[in-house]
């Protein structure tokens, strides 16, 4: 058989974003020795004397630029990045217009503390999200540093809005690694294991899995499945809020069956529980829209934010109904560096990049070359379980051929192969076997083409021409 790629598929015209791209990195895959290479060695080794052992790379190699869809690592490999540090570059890692207005709000001041002495970037960005985010009722926004912050925080708004304590979390799902949202992650290893005990009154109900659902049911089906557990294990009355992430993210890159989520907030408002969407990861354009929920007119009572918020700066956020969120007392919501400026001027800078240039519309175009590439070769490649995804939030999980067997070592084979020949992919999934692609929205096609042959070859184990 020929290993020759597949001819290009016909896909809608790709955008011009070149303007958000640095414009003296090329953009090509370039592989120029051993991965990882000689200067990427000695810092290894400088890090494991420094560096605390639990932290993990996905890629061995040490990072100089990067920018569209390239990683440039310190022996001059030019790495295709389809990972954007997990969902966070989406307008581009050192996008110029994020640059320059980093480099001017750090020249005019780089820190006053929100709750010491206000300034006005914080209040245009929680303009902004009020604006962006689902729903056109009035709404409150409080900025904060992380993913794992803006759960906690929409948390204690619930809470403290409903008077009531249990939070109700879904199987497989991700909320981060603080001792709240570690009880609220689904997977032990790596995430939890010896790190508790943890905080009290989450209670776990199932998700929807098409995949591995016994037998197929509906989106409603699997709606009424988790609402029994709660009913019968919590009771309602108990509950705050049920948190979802529209798309389970960590947890396999899994798309509910349609109607799981409507049918989830109907729940919802008849019972009084707050519905709050953990949007960190599919969140600003990554899922083809603005927000996943908008993907099927689901309104969340409160919405948690992070990653793609700021182009690569850290900030976090909690945007909700206005009256949920003004029955915190004064003073019960901040943090020292929450809304720092420096990450709110990215913001801003990233919040008029989504808009001016439809990042949404190409992240679908991203889905429309990729899903009918990688369906193609799951037609050859037997391991492939399912492809599956939504814009450019894309994974194919891998199985036993044949079977539904979680293959957890050819997933990390597949991932270690596109790494050596200059492609960065992660995996994810509650049974570590899927191989997930989360490409900046701002990648070229030719570049993005490129990274999927190595794909490709990887799944077909055939050897990559350089
Ligand atoms: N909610 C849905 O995806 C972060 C975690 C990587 P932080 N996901 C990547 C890792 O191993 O730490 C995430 C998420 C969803 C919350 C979070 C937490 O966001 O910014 O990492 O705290």
């Amino acid at each position: 058989m020929s290993t020759r790629s597949a001819a290009p598929q016909a896909v809608s015209a790709w955008p011009d974003l070149s303007h958000l791209r640095p414009s003296d990195l090329p953009q090509e895959r370039r592989v120029v020795g051993p991965v990882p290479g000689p200067a990427s060695q000695a810092l290894a080794e400088r890090r494991a004397r420094s560096v605390a052992a639990g932290v993990a790379s996905t890629l061995p190699v040490y990072v100089a630029r990067a920018g569209g869809g390239v990683i440039v690592d310190v022996d001059g490999n030019s790495f295709v990045d389809l990972a954007s540090g997990i969902a966070v570059t989406s307008v581009g890692n050192a996008a110029p217009g994020v640059v320059d207005a980093v480099a001017a709000q750090a020249a005019d001041f780089t820190h006053t503390c929100f709750m010491v002495a206000p300034y006005e970037e914080y209040v245009a960005v929680c303009e902004a999200l009020a604006r962006l985010t689902p729903g056109d009722h009035a709404k409150r926004t409080v900025l904060v540093n992380s993913g794992a912050e803006a759960v906690e925080n929409a948390v204690k708004v619930a809470r403290r809005a409903t008077g009531r304590d249990a939070v109700v979390v879904l199987d497989h799902a991700y909320h981060g690694r603080t001792n709240l949202t570690m009880a609220m992650t689904a997977k032990a290893m790596p995430y939890k294991t010896g790190f508790g005990p943890f905080a009290g009154e989450v209670y776990r109900v199932p998700a929807s899995y098409p995949l591995r659902e016994p037998v197929p049911i509906t989106g409603e089906q699997a709606a009424a499945r988790a609402v029994a557990v709660l009913e019968k294990q919590v009771g309602a009355d108990q509950v705050a809020c049920v948190v979802v992430e529209p798309v389970l993210g960590e947890g396999g890159f899994v798309v509910p069956a349609p109607g799981f989520l409507p049918a989830l907030e109907r729940w919802c408002r008849e019972h009084g529980v707050l519905l709050v969407a953990d949007e960190v990861q599919t969140g600003f354009a990554r899922t083809g829209a603005m927000f996943a929920c908008d993907h099927e007119g689901v309104v969340p009572d409160l919405v948690a934010m992070a990653k793609g918020i700021a182009g690569g700066l850290p900030l976090g956020a909690v945007t909700g109904r206005a009256e949920l969120m003004d029955a915190v007392h004064l003073g019960g919501l901040g943090g020292t560096f929450g809304g720092n400026p420096l990450a709110c001027a990215a913001a801003l800078a990233a919040v008029e990049a989504y808009e001016r240039d439809d990042l949404a519309a190409a992240a679908r175009r991203i889905e429309e070359l990729v899903t009918s590439r990688l369906r193609d070769v799951a037609t050859r490649a037997r391991q492939v379980g399912e492809v599956r995804g939504r814009g450019a939030m894309l994974a194919i999980e891998l199985v036993r051929p044949g079977t539904l067997e979680p293959d957890p070592a050819e997933a990390a084979r597949v991932a270690r192969a596109c790494a050596q020949e200059g492609v960065l992919v992660l995996t994810c999934g509650t049974y570590g076997n899927v191989v997930r692609l989360l490409p900046p929205l701002v990648i070229g096609e030719d570049l993005l083409r490129d990274g999927l042959d190595v794909l490709e070859r990887a799944l077909l184990g055939l050897p990559v021409p350089v």
